[in-house]
């Protein structure tokens, strides 16, 4: 699995207001209203433990810091726990979290304890990504392009399919595209250059997957793919509307998804 850097995480709540402006700009309402659109709830003052987890690559350094940033701009009770792990897991519990955040190199997780729910970074990041492009305010039909349908991608395209969008889809994984077409009946997309999108929800950890012939005279494309799979020069040329940000965005669905 791709992992974050420190790098990736620098300048966080600047990325986050960049993008919160572009996409009040492209669908008419900010993260928390298309958060609150997906999921009906709002966030209080809930008490939030996150734990630092030292399994596989370990501790990012500015990783626990940048959750705890996050829960602050929610209005959160947030907190970091002293220590890693078990211990830490014990100390989030005894000091009256209602909800925990934690991840290892596999899976990051927020869990309610007093409700019981618990999503996945992955799954919310590609709903939350989902909904952003379908909400596109210069959308020329409801035609969708999802590039990458792995764990990130097809929960997206899943929530596209469910919200009645037709979705094309690529991957070159051949067994990730059979099981999208039998189980969300996409169709396959091939990169020809022939169909347009004004919508397009990239989530590879490639650059360079969106090419000239797949954006329409208006786009958006909102990614949380790292790097961006939009090459700069095509963005610049073309005018697209990006969203793009490194963690806040689908963080923000998780917490929203288990209040
Ligand atoms: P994954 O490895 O499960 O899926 C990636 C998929 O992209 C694979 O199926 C692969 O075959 C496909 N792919 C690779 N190159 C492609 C291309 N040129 N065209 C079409 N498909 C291509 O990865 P996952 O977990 O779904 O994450 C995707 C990306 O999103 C990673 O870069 C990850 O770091 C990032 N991510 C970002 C988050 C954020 O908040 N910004 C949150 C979670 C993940
Ligand atoms: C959630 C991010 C988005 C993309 N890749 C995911 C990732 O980097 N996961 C690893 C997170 C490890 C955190 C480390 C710590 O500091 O607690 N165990
Ligand atoms: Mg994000």
């Amino acid at each position: 699995m791709a992992l974050l850097t420190p790098e990736d995480l620098e300048n966080l709540l600047d990325k986050l207001n960049h993008n919160n402006e572009i996409i009040k700009k492209n669908t008419g309402m900010d993260i928390a209203e298309i958060c609150h659109a997906i999921y009906g709830t709002n966030p209080g003052n809930e008490r939030i433990g996150i734990i630092p987890i030292t399994s596989g690559n370990g501790i990012i350094s500015n990783f626990s810091a940048s959750l705890l940033a996050i829960t602050d701009y929610f209005g959160m009770d947030g907190f970091i726990t002293k220590h890693p792990d078990i211990t830490g897991y014990y100390e989030a519990i005894t000091g009256k979290a209602d909800i925990i955040l934690m991840a290892d190199d596999h899976i990051f997780i927020a869990h309610n304890l007093r409700n019981g729910k618990i999503a996945t970074n992955h799954v919310c990041t590609g709903v939350i990504y989902a909904e952003i492009a379908s909400r596109y305010i210069h959308a020329d039909s409801k035609e969708i392009l999802v590039i990458g349908m792995g764990k990130v991608g097809y929960a997206g395209a899943e929530h596209l399919v469910n919200k009645g969008f037709t979705v094309y889809a690529c991957d070159p994984d051949k067994k990730i595209m059979e099981k999208a077409k039998k189980e969300l009946g996409v169709i396959p997309y091939r990169c020809d250059g022939t169909r347009k999108f004004s919508m397009v929800l990239e989530a590879t950890p490639n650059p360079n997957t969106i090419s000239e012939g797949m954006v329409a005279e208006r786009c958006l494309v909102s990614t949380p793919g790292i790097p961006c799979g939009l090459p700069e020069e095509i963005g610049r040329r073309k005018g697209v509307d990006l969203v793009m940000e490194p963690l806040v965005i689908g963080v923000a669905a998780m917490l929203y998804s288990v209040i």
